[in-house]
């Protein structure tokens, strides 16, 4: 095997991230033997390393190169047709015992498992290159950060990995020398993209992953959903921290007070855009900060909640996305950016549903075919993605590095429900609130393969990414309290309920800024509220909807808790406890008991 260095590499470049721990050394070597790619490279994370591998996949037209006036050092990448979502049911927590994996994880023995993937592996990489990437999830100086390295043999996942994680020699330093330091073993390969050949698959006890036929963004940047959240999970729960599904947003007032927030929300289900939110005119003085859009590791300290983002980029939705629903993101992406399944027009620049201003005459859809705006077929692919580093966003918090993390005032659960669900509640305590996560729901969207728009209950946005038993999870939730002096206030929110003639109730985006200020106003304990059956809610003269152009009728609507509407959504809840097969703990189901009694009283 020998090791690619290129001449255009002077020494100080490429190969510098080659790490000295023999245990990293041994597993490359092991899984080179068994791969038999033709190069090995240790990836660097260098600008110059970028720029080779950018040069080596324009020439395999991995990656079209945009029209670098409009849209500089960016680049569109098109997946297959059949690879354009996270695969749910092709995603196994591989725990010695099924029991560990629990009743909402696809599982499967890990010997077998291993042998499985084992098979696909030979060979794989023949007459390609084996890339190396070492990373760090988290501010460099944090106790919460961990290692990762991942092999690949996809350039598009080394230059994605480049912008979503911190990569290079600082996670080689980070490692040491230490032959049983904790790390992440995270193996992928393209194999030939076929879907019966795809597997997603974790192994907790082993701290390890092996990702398989795919080459889209959650499958394959191993950093992300496999390493952050499934493993994080674990991790965390046998070290005492959380690992979320989670934005993390400031947000100051005028007079210089700054809480911050914790939100999860399922996938494409608004946490990028909450979490860049620009307050609306109404609000002038008030200031939102993004600390990260899509996951928080949290650990209690001093009584309180502290969290960090893990992430060192964004890969967002991009359809929906304009500068009138979200000007931080479309700032953010406007330059450096990698573009995924979105449409090309005859200049060289990306376009999308939902873009500003109007659709081209013309342009190539997402599957490379020509588009007009007469066409049935969507120009972008619905799960279209950027990737983008977080340094691009102009409302970056400045705390982003802080290895503490910042304190967390509230915790948020939100789902896309179009009835049912009011707008805003707040959890009567931390048991009441950590129930809410437990039973929320949320219409299935387009970031996994599958029907979209059907509702299913995802606990805490995390059913796709609890990498344990979901019963352990939930005892994990509820305990977490008696370490918190100083617990942060929970609610509900829900952007997405619909009026009888099928409109959003809610306008969203910025104007969500005045559900925040509730939120906060809450905190602060100054915020008016009403005692009902399900939380303390506001009623319409507890929020501020000075100059919003919204109905009255609309505000009590979206408001308002539906009896009837409401004794089926506490039967969805039991049904949902039975169904997981006696894992839930005691005190939510005594929570689900006590939600039915208020509503007798
Ligand atoms: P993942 O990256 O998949 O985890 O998604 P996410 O939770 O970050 O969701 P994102 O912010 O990208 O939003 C997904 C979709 O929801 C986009 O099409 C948005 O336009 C839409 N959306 C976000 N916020 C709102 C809102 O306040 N109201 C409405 N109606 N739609 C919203
Ligand atoms: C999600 O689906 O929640 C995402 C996108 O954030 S992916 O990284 O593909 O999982
Ligand atoms: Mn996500």
């Amino acid at each position: 095997m020998k090791n690619v260095a290129p001449a255009i590499f002077p020494p100080g470049g490429i190969g510098d991230a080659r790490p000295a721990n023999q245990a990293v050394l041994d597993w490359v070597d092991e899984i080179a033997n068994l791969t038999e790619p033709e190069n090995i490279f240790w990836c660097d994370g260098s600008d110059r390393e970028s720029e080779f591998l950018i040069g080596e996949s324009l020439k395999q037209n991995l990656l079209i190169r945009l029209n670098q006036k409009k849209v500089p050092r960016s680049y569109l990448h098109r997946s297959d047709p059949n690879d354009v979502a996270r695969v749910e049911q092709f995603t196994f927590v591989c725990t010695p015992t099924k029991e560990e994996a629990g009743p909402t994880n696809n599982w499967s023995e890990p010997g077998e498992t291993y042998t499985k993937l084992r098979g696909l592996l030979k060979g794989a990489m023949r007459g390609r290159t084996l890339f190396v990437i070492p990373y760090i999830m988290g501010p460099p100086d944090s106790p919460l950060t961990k290692v990762g390295f991942e092999i690949t043999d996809s350039k598009y996942v080394v230059l994605n990995m480049r912008i979503m994680t911190r990569m290079g020699e600082i996670a080689v330093k980070r490692l040491g020398n230490d032959p049983n330091a904790e790390w992440n073993r995270g193996v992928h390969s393209l194999l030939d993209i076929n879907p019966d050949r795809r597997f997603i698959c974790h192994f907790p006890q082993d701290n390890a992953i092996i990702s398989v036929g795919s080459g889209y963004g959650g499958n394959v940047l191993l950093s992300k959903k496999c390493l952050a959240l499934r493993i994080g999970s674990y991790l965390a729960r046998k070290q005492g921290w959380l690992a979320e599904h989670m934005l993390i947003l400031g947000v100051e007032s005028p007079e210089g007070k700054k809480h911050y927030i914790a939100a999860a929300f399922p996938s494409a289900c608004g946490k990028t855009n909450f979490a860049m939110l620009i307050p609306p005119d109404q609000f002038k003085g008030w200031k939102v900060t993004t600390v990260g859009d899509d996951i928080a590791w949290m650990q209690v300290r001093d009584g309180r909640l502290y969290a960090i983002n893990p992430e060192n980029g964004y890969f967002g939705v991009v359809p929906g996305t304009s500068y009138k629903s979200n000007p931080n993101a479309m700032r953010s992406i406007a330059h450096d950016t990698l573009y995924t399944n979105v449409a090309l027009t005859d200049d060289g620049d990306v376009w999308w549903e939902g873009k500003d201003g109007d659709p081209p005459a013309h342009a190539i859809d997402w599957r490379g075919n020509d588009w007009t705006p007469n066409s049935k077929e969507k120009a972008a692919h619905p799960n279209s993605r950027f990737t983008t580093p977080m340094r691009n966003n102009p409302a970056l918090d400045p705390d982003v590095e802080k290895g503490g993390g910042v304190p967390i005032s509230a915790i948020i659960f939100g789902g896309r429900r179009s009835d049912t669900v009011p707008l805003v509640y707040e959890a009567f305590d931390w048991a009441h609130g950590v129930y809410l996560g437990a039973t929320m729901a949320s219409e299935t969207t387009a970031a996994a393969t599958g029907a979209v728009g059907k509702v299913r209950r995802d606990p805490m946005a995390m059913l796709p990414f609890c990498g344990y038993n979901i019963g352990d999870y939930f005892r994990h939730w509820l305990d977490i309290r008696k370490r918190l002096t100083n617990p942060p206030h929970i609610f509900s929110v829900n952007w997405f309920r619909k009026g009888v003639k099928g409109q959003f109730l809610w306008p969203g985006f910025g104007e969500n800024m005045r559900v925040l200020k509730w939120i906060i106003d809450r905190c602060e304990q100054t915020g008016g509220a009403l005692k009902s059956p399900i939380g303390w809610l506001p009623s319409p003269h507890d929020l501020d909807l000075a100059k919003l152009d919204i109905d009255h009728k609309c505000v009590a609507e979206i408001l308002g808790i539906d009896h009837e509407e409401w004794q089926k959504e506490i039967s969805g809840h039991r049904e949902f406890f039975d169904s997981l097969g006696g894992v839930v703990p005691a005190e939510l189901l005594e929570q689900s008991e006590q939600l039915a009694a208020r509503f007798k009283e």
